[in-house]
C-alpha cells in the first residue's frame, strides 16, 4: 500500500489495486487491479496541470455544464463545464485500514480568472462562492469516489454534473451492457427517446445515448470475455450516458489516438443531466463505485 505524487500526478495503491489521479480536473486517469486497467486513456491525452485541454480518457468531472447546457443560467458556459480543466489541490492521500484514501478539493477561489466561471458568475451577476471536493477510496478490488459540492453564497445556485468515465474494454464489438432493461433513453445522434426493452444493449456503431435510469436501473454491468465491471452510484445521479465516437467520430477529434483504440473503449457515465438546484448554504453529494467482478 503506497501514495506517490510524481509533479501532477498522484499515484495511489491498496493490495493489488493501484490508481492514479491527474491534479488537472481531478481526473481519474488510471484504475488497475491485479495488473488489468480498467479506463481507457488516449496516448495523446494531455496530464499536464499546465494545459487547458480536458484529459482525453479516465474520469473527467463535467460541471456546471452537460454538453451545450440547454439551462439558461448555464447556456454561457462551454461544452461540459470548466472544473476538468482547472489544476485542483491534491489534500492528503493517507493508508487506513482496508483501504488507500485520496482527497482533493476546487473552489471559486481558484477559478477567479476562468473566462468560463466568469460567464457562469453573470448570469447571477455575483461571484459564486463554490467549493467542489472529491474523495476517492481504493479497495482492492473496487474504487468509490464521492464528490461534494457546497454552495456558498447564491440563493438557488442550478447545475448539470456528470462522471465523463472511459472504459478500456479488450473489444467493444465482444462488450455488452447489462441493467438499462425499461430505462427509456434519448438517442442524442436522432434526438429520438425510445425505450430499451433489451437485457444487454450492444455497441456496433458510433453511439450516444442519455438514459433516465429507474430503480430497476442501479447496477449496470459491462461484461466482455473475462473483463467484468459493475457500476452503482447513489440515488441523485439518476442519468446514465453510453458513447462510443466510432471510426467516424475518432477521427475528428485531435487528441484520440491511436484512432482505431475507439475498438478498445465505451464510455459509461453516470451523471445528474437533468439540471439540479442547490440552496444558499447547501451541500449536494453523490458517489460513485467501479467494482471488479
Ligand atoms: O458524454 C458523451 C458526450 O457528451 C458526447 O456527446 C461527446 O460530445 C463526448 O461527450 C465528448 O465530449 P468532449 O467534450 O469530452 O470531447
Amino acid at each position: 500500500m503506497s501514495v506517490e505524487v510524481e509533479g501532477d500526478l498522484i499515484r495511489f495503491s491498496y493490495g493489488g489495486a493501484r490508481a492514479c489521479v491527474a491534479r488537472k480536473g481531478c481526473t481519474l486517469v488510471s484504475f488497475v487491479v491485479n495488473g488489468d486497467e480498467y479506463l481507457y486513456l488516449s496516448e495523446a491525452a494531455n496530464l499536464s496541470s499546465k494545459s487547458s485541454t480536458p484529459v482525453r480518457g479516465g474520469m473527467p468531472l463535467i460541471f456546471p455544464a452537460f454538453g451545450k447546457s440547454y439551462l439558461e443560467s448555464l447556456k454561457a458556459v462551454q461544452q461540459h463545464g470548466f472544473v476538468r480543466n482547472m489544476a485542483w489541490d491534491f489534500v492528503i492521500a493517507e493508508v487506513l485500514t482496508e483501504r488507500t484514501v485520496a482527497r482533493f478539493r476546487l473552489s471559486h477561489r481558484q477559478c477567479e480568472n476562468e473566462q468560463q466561471y466568469i460567464s457562469w458568475c453573470q448570469f447571477y451577476g455575483q461571484r459564486i462562492e463554490f467549493e467542489l471536493s472529491m474523495v476517492f477510496e481504493l479497495f482492492p478490488d473496487h474504487i468509490t469516489v464521492d464528490t461534494s459540492l457546497v454552495n456558498e453564497n447564491v440563493s438557488e445556485l442550478e447545475f448539470q454534473f456528470l462522471y465523463h468515465t472511459y472504459f478500456r474494454v479488450p473489444c467493444v464489438r465482444d462488450m455488452y451492457i447489462t441493467g438499462l432493461k425499461g430505462a427509456k433513453y434519448l438517442d442524442r445522434l436522432q434526438t429520438r427517446y425510445r425505450l430499451d426493452t433489451s437485457p444487454m444493449l450492444k455497441v456496433e456503431e458510433q453511439t450516444d445515448k442519455m438514459y433516465t435510469l429507474g430503480e430497476a436501473n442501479r447496477e449496470i454491468d459491462i461484461l466482455s470475455g473475462n473483463y467484468n465491471v459493475r457500476l452503482t452510484a447513489s440515488e441523485n445521479l439518476s442519468d446514465l450516458v453510453v458513447w462510443n465516437p466510432w471510426k467516424e467520430g475518432a477521427a475528428k477529434m485531435k487528441d484520440f489516438e491511436p484512432k482505431s483504440s475507439y475498438r478498445n473503449m465505451c464510455c459509461v457515465e453516470f451523471g445528474a443531466v437533468e439540471g439540479t438546484t442547490l440552496a444558499k448554504g447547501g451541500r449536494w453529494r453523490c458517489q460513485h463505485t467501479i467494482t471488479i467482478i
